[in-house]
C-alpha cells in the first residue's frame, strides 16, 4: 500500500479533486480516502508512486508520503511508532 497524508485535503471538494489526479494518473487505481485522518491509502497500481505524489501535487495538495515521514518521524524523535528509540 502507498499512503500520502494531505493536511490540505480538508473537504469534499478536495477528495474529488485528488480522486481525479489519481485517475489520470492510473484509471484502474484503486484507493480510499479517511478526510478526518487526511490520509489516502493507494492499494493497488501500477504506477510509480512518484507520479502518484506529483499527480496529488499537481492538483494543487501537499501530499507527504506517510513512510517518510515515519521515517524523519522517527530519525528524530526519541519516542515514536510505539517504541523508545
Ligand atoms: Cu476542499
Amino acid at each position: 500500500m502507498i499512503a500520502f497524508e494531505v493536511d490540505d485535503m480538508t473537504c469534499g471538494h478536495c477528495v474529488r479533486s485528488i480522486t481525479e489526479a489519481l485517475k489520470a494518473v492510473d484509471n484502474r487505481v484503486q484507493f480510499t480516502v479517511d478526510p478526518a485522518k487526511r490520509l489516502v491509502m493507494i492499494e493497488s497500481t501500477d504506477a510509480n508512486p512518484n507520479n502518484l505524489r506529483d499527480a496529488i501535487a499537481g492538483a494543487g495538495y501537499t501530499p507527504v508520503r506517510v513512510e517518510d515521514r515515519t521515517a524523519n518521524a522517527c530519525a528524530q524523535a526519541t519516542y515514536c511508532c510505539g517504541q523508545q528509540h
